[in-house]
């Protein structure tokens, strides 16, 4: 079948037709009674949720927007019926389909679209963001191709575990260009992982064309590229959709990797509720398809095979008009969500540990404390392992990775692409389903490229879908300068993740704080930004316990006390600030070094308890001063303590300028002892 309709497409969908339409012939293969019916009552239900959406919409009881899949409808239901309860599929924003067809209580649905307590996400996620773990149920997703590093995840995930589970990722004509669907569809083929690229070729996205945007005469032309079979068949023939996926579902349980699968169809509204744009579709085209309406399709075919008689389908169309008045009466019931449970939705909670302190006499680097960590979480947790940019045989460019790959092989220490957006994303999606992926990003100005992963998927993962879902993710890497690598190689980069709710951030400046934390990072339930320094990998040494420790993330640590000063140093700034509190204490001037280790959460208590003892407050950090995150800490102290400063709060930060490649003009930017000890000797003078 699968070359069958390869062959057909080559001979078939021409740029510029309307769809291939002329040249789609329904397929001959004859749909058991039970699955007809199966795909059949899918069909039914979804078109019955998506007209009572409509409705709903109208009345105002549906807000925001919502996305119709009437017209799409074989699709989904002919894609779910060859899925178990135990693969899984991540959905984009047109994704009630999707989610019916995989078994989502649709009670749960209206209830979420209503914006009630009692919906899928407690009212946090509306109608872009159903999801169901238990039932394989990724996630809807509002941000364009995010489908695909999730699956992609998701599907690594079942590879690492040896299972022989699937994952679809279902996105639209619109989707295919985005940079997401070109990385995962390379990372999928290259790793043989067991997922099939299901695109809706509603032939628009918004108001374009895909003959205007796509480059390949049909978007399965792409497939060639990456290695995998692929294949354009119609998209509302639900026995053609069965049969084709369901070989591809087949081939991926056997190990034999993805499949694109690239399916015509219409969708019959505009792009969502909420749009009232112009509508570009050519009246004949509109037509033609409209008459092409999926349910009737199967409904002739049922007929004409004689599976289903017309007495079962009244009987079905009933069934579906009370599941969804019993759907919106759910909803309609549920109560309002509070705010406390909205507050407690944003992060899991992180566990206790008791810290050891930094004791005994073996003394270690940094790099090999992260190394230390990562090696014995991996012994620990089958589910834990490592992926980046030469992390394996090379033991990635600064060595931290090094030995990894020889006791835990190839795939727990996993070499990728270079492709940012797609490993990060599958780490997300892997993290997702229940792995521990440790993201390596080679040179962390490079997490540019993963902000939409980071930002809008890791850290509201949990919270959109109404507080549920975990995300062990961890995301680390070297930032900082010092080592001539200028603007792009040398960024600190703290204060873009501290402003995003839902992420933790991490940042240490000794062996002992880099073991104990990353090892707190990995076992946290919650997607971990864990930022490592290149001048600590090159000059940092110093008492690291053998046994295995967890830091609790939130907790500060002094460093050095004192009386006259606070110094709030953050990473590299760390050793400068305890050696220019080693010249200044010969000048009679006692400086506290605290370093809050975690920048979110900050641990706020200890640093409003060492200025209310020294009434004095110096910040001090890499990263360019304006908008950094000593301004947060700045913030803190006025709101919350400013009865304790005797003199105006200051900050050493980065000169606001990229980082230069010349030496002497990077050592001019970024934060020296000096700087620091001026800093500190004029506010020690200064106050009341
Ligand atoms: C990254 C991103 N860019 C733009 C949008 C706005 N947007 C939402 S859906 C959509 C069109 C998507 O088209 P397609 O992938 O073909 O899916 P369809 O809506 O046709 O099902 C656009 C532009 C978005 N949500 N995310
Ligand atoms: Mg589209």
């Amino acid at each position: 079948m699968l070359a069958k309709l390869r062959s057909k497409k080559f001979s078939g969908f021409g740029r510029g037709r309307a769809g291939g339409l002329d040249h789609m012939a329904t397929s001959n293969v004859k749909l058991s009674a039970e699955t007809a019916e199966t795909i059949y009552t899918t069909m039914r239900r979804i078109r019955a949720f998506e007209e009572k959406t409509m409705t709903l919409f109208e009345q105002g009881a549906v807000k925001g927007t919502a996305h119709s899949y009437i017209g799409e409808e074989a699709i989904a239901a002919a894609v779910s019926a060859n899925l178990r309860d135990d693969d899984s599929m991540a959905s984009n924003h047109r994704g009630h389909g999707h989610c019916i067809a995989k078994g989502a209580d649709q009670s749960l649905m209206m209830a979420e679209l209503m914006g009630r307590e009692n919906g899928y996400c407690g009212g946090l996620g509306g109608s872009m963001h159903i999801a169901d773990l238990s039932l394989g149920i990724l996630g809807a997703n509002g941000i364009v191709g995010a489908t695909m590093p999730l699956a992609t995840g998701a599907a690594l995930a079942v590879k690492l575990r040896g299972g022989d589970q699937v994952v679809v990722a279902f996105f639209g004509d619109g989707a295919s260009n985005q940079g997401t669907f070109h990385e995962c569809a390379n990372l999928a083929s290259i790793w043989k992982l067991p997922i099939l690229f299901i695109c809706e070729n509603n032939q628009y996205a918004l108001t374009t064309s895909y003959r205007d945007t796509t480059s390949a005469r049909q978007i399965s032309d792409r497939a060639v590229g990456y290695a995998m079979p692929g294949m354009t068949i119609d998209g509302n023939d639900a026995g053609e959709v069965y049969t084709v996926v369901g070989e591809a579902v087949e081939r991926a349980r056997r190990g034999e990797g993805p499949s694109l699968i690239e399916c015509m169809t219409y969708r019959w509204g505009q792009h969502s509720l909420r749009a009232n744009l112009r509508d570009p579709r050519p009246k004949e085209e509109y037509d033609a398809w409209i008459a092409r309406d999926p349910i009737k399709l199967l409904e002739e075919r049922m007929r004409a095979e004689k599976t289903v008689p017309r007495k079962r389908l009244n009987e079905i169309g009933a069934q579906v008009e009370r599941e969804i008045e019993s759907a919106v009466d759910f909803g309609s019931a549920g109560a309002e969500p509070t705010v406390e449970q909205m507050l407690a939705s944003v992060y899991s909670p992180h566990a206790h540990y008791d810290e050891p302190g930094p004791v005994g006499s073996r003394e270690i680097t940094y790099v090999e404390a992260l190394n230390e960590a990562m090696g014995a979480e991996m012994a620990r947790d089958e589910s834990v392992f490592v992926m980046g940019e030469d992390v394996g045989q090379t033991g990635g460019i600064f060595g931290v990775t090094k030995g990894l790959w020889e006791r835990f092989g190839n795939e727990r220490v996993r070499d990728t692409p270079i492709t940012e957006v797609g490993f990060t994303g599958a780490g997300v999606g892997a993290a997702i389903a229940g792995m521990r992926p440790v993201v390596e990003l080679q040179i962390f100005d490079f997490v540019a490229l993963t902000m939409d992963i980071l930002v809008n998927q890791a850290a509201k993962f949990r919270y959109m879908l109404g507080g549920k879902p975990t995300v062990p993710l961890v995301v680390r890497g070297p930032q900082g300068g010092g080592i001539r690598m200028a603007a792009q190689h040398s960024q600190s980069l703290e204060a873009w993740f501290t402003h995003v709710p839902g992420l933790v951030v991490l940042a240490p400046s000794t062996p002992y704080d880099a073991k104990g934390l990353l090892t707190a990072a990995i076992r946290d339930d919650n997607p971990v930004i864990f930022l490592e320094h290149k001048m600590l990998y090159m000059e940092s040494k110093g008492a690291v316990p053998e046994q295995d420790y967890a830091i609790p993330i939130g907790k500060g640590d002094i460093k050095r006390a004192g009386t006259d000063i606070t110094v709030v140093a953050t990473m590299a700034m760390v050793p400068r600030a305890l050696a220019a509190a080693r010249v200044l204490e010969r000048e009679g001037i006692s400086v506290e070094v605290l370093d809050p280790r975690t920048l979110r959460p900050l641990d706020e208590e200890l640093i409003l308890s060492s200025v209310a003892k020294t009434n004095r407050l110096v910040i001090a950090h890499e990263a360019c001063k304006q908008g950094g995150f000593g301004a947060e800490v700045a913030a803190l102290v006025v709101e919350k303590g400013f009865d304790d400063l005797d003199a105006p709060i200051v900050r050493v930060g980065g000169l606001d300028v990229p980082i230069p490649y010349n030496d002497a003009l990077e050592r001019a930017v970024i934060p020296s002892q000096e700087r620091l000890m001026e800093a500190i000797r004029e506010l020690v003078g200064n106050g009341i």
